[in-house]
């Protein structure tokens, strides 16, 4: 389904004086109101091909209707969010789920939609019909070497596919550890792990980076072997200079001080992408900013700080994506509402007093420091974020116009109710 531009401008038209009423204060109270509207509609965040469809858990899945059965179908959706925010001008894809059977029509309608393509993304968590090995014990770490070659092999192939729609990244996260004590010896794991991305690192093109991801826990429940932020450093150190530590908000232990880790790796050059969601208890997946907003604007201040300290481009020099699965939501909605809370508290993080920040901490006043953080976060930025999409074409309320215009009901006439996409 195609948004007809004259629907967007009317639905802008009858928002429009309100929108400039509520702007014009927030430009009052907040200095660098202009730079912050410029850097917003800059950002781009990633969708994953595999986030469009309703998720399940382990206990079932509720379909939606009108989901994409195809990736030309995964792509029209994005291009649908992206009409409408002018925010979501990627897609990540995951390989085999959607392997671009003719590369050069998915690139050229990801073009027509205004899409670039984000990093690439390998599968050796699950075992496929035509797959020869089991993974069940692992990929990469396996004791056995045929294995672990067939896992080497898939992610040389994702390369290929990548370079074929003009991605310049590959993303690993790999499900490998034990569910038991003395199941796996741990430096073993940890060594046949590093040999096998150090094959997939030499096969990367000059240009690409590769993002080592790590989570905490499941589906391993005893170890995983790449578990935090420190293995995952230790792999990205060994491996060079184009692999870089990966961020899922979700894959730490409860309570981790996540903006303190995004600080530390960005100082040593070692934070390369970021996958954004929200939970409460674990991995939950859920619409970022939902759960923990205040979170979200702590990673935020750290990240532009430390990118700015070390002159990164916040848009290009970091790969952004939403990694989050939808139960309840329309994905689209969820998707939607993702995006915006990732701007609002990139707004805030822009909106931080940094001069003051930096004196408070000099002469340990702990009390202004508080207050310089929640001045940014508690101060309505959305104007900003509402102008910096006017003025980039998109919707002044993209959620709104989503239901005005009927999307998913229009989806489920196209597609019909029934359509399961691809994914978990
Ligand atoms: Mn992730």
């Amino acid at each position: 389904m195609q948004l007809q531009k004259n629907q967007l401008e009317a639905d802008n038209e009858t928002l429009l004086k309100e929108h400039e009423r509520k702007l014009a204060f927030t430009r009052s109270i907040v200095e660098n109101s202009e730079d912050i509207i410029r850097k917003l509609a800059d950002f781009q965040v990633a969708i994953p091909s595999w986030a469009l469809g309703t998720g399940g858990t382990r206990f079932g899945r509720f379909a939606g209707g009108g989901e994409p059965r195809s990736l030309e179908e995964k792509i029209e959706d994005i291009g649908l969010l992206h009409a409408l925010n002018r925010s979501s001008g990627a897609i990540s894809l995951h390989i085999p789920w959607d392997i671009p059977e003719n590369a050069p029509h998915i690139k050229a309608l990801a073009a027509q939609n205004g899409l670039r393509f984000d990093a690439m993304n390998s599968n050796t968590f699950q075992d496929q019909p035509d797959q020869q090995l089991s993974y069940k014990y692992g990929s990469l770490q396996n004791v056995n070497k045929d294995i672990r070659k067939q896992a080497i092999d898939h992610n040389i192939e994702v390369i290929r596919y990548g370079v074929e729609l003009g991605s310049e990244s590959l993303t690993v996260w790999l499900s490998d550890g034990s569910c038991f004590p003395g199941q796996l010896n741990f430096r073993q794991a940890f060594e046949h792990t590093l040999n096998g991305l150090q094959e997939i690192y030499a096969a990367l093109p000059d240009t690409w980076k590769m993002f080592v991801e790590y989570k905490a826990f499941e589906p391993n429940f005893y170890s995983t072997t790449v578990g935090d932020w420190g293995q995952s450093y230790l792999y990205a150190s060994k491996l060079g200079e184009k692999a870089y530590t990966l961020v899922d908000l979700g894959h730490h232990l409860p309570n981790a001080n996540i903006e303190q880790i995004v600080a530390l790796l960005l100082m040593e050059g070692k934070l390369g992408g970021f996958h954004f969601n929200d939970s409460k208890y674990g991995d939950d997946d859920l619409t970022t900013g939902s759960i923990k907003p205040y979170q979200l604007y702590l990673i935020f201040n750290e990240l532009v700080e430390g990118m700015d300290a070390r002159g990164m481009n916040h848009n290009t020099d970091m790969g952004w994506m939403i990694d989050a699965s939808h139960n309840v939501k329309d994905p689209l909605e969820d998707l939607l509402q993702s995006v915006e809370a990732i701007l609002l508290a990139y707004a805030q993080a822009l909106a931080t007093d940094r001069t003051a920040l930096k004196n408070a901490q000099q002469d340990n006043d702990v009390v202004s420091a508080q207050e310089i953080l929640q001045q940014a976060f508690r101060t309505d930025l959305r104007p900003l974020v509402a102008e910096a999409r006017l003025r980039s074409g998109g919707a002044l309320n993209p959620l709104g116009l989503f239901r005005d215009a009927k999307v998913r009901e229009h989806l489920i006439k196209a597609r019909g109710s029934k359509t399961v996409a691809t994914g978990l």
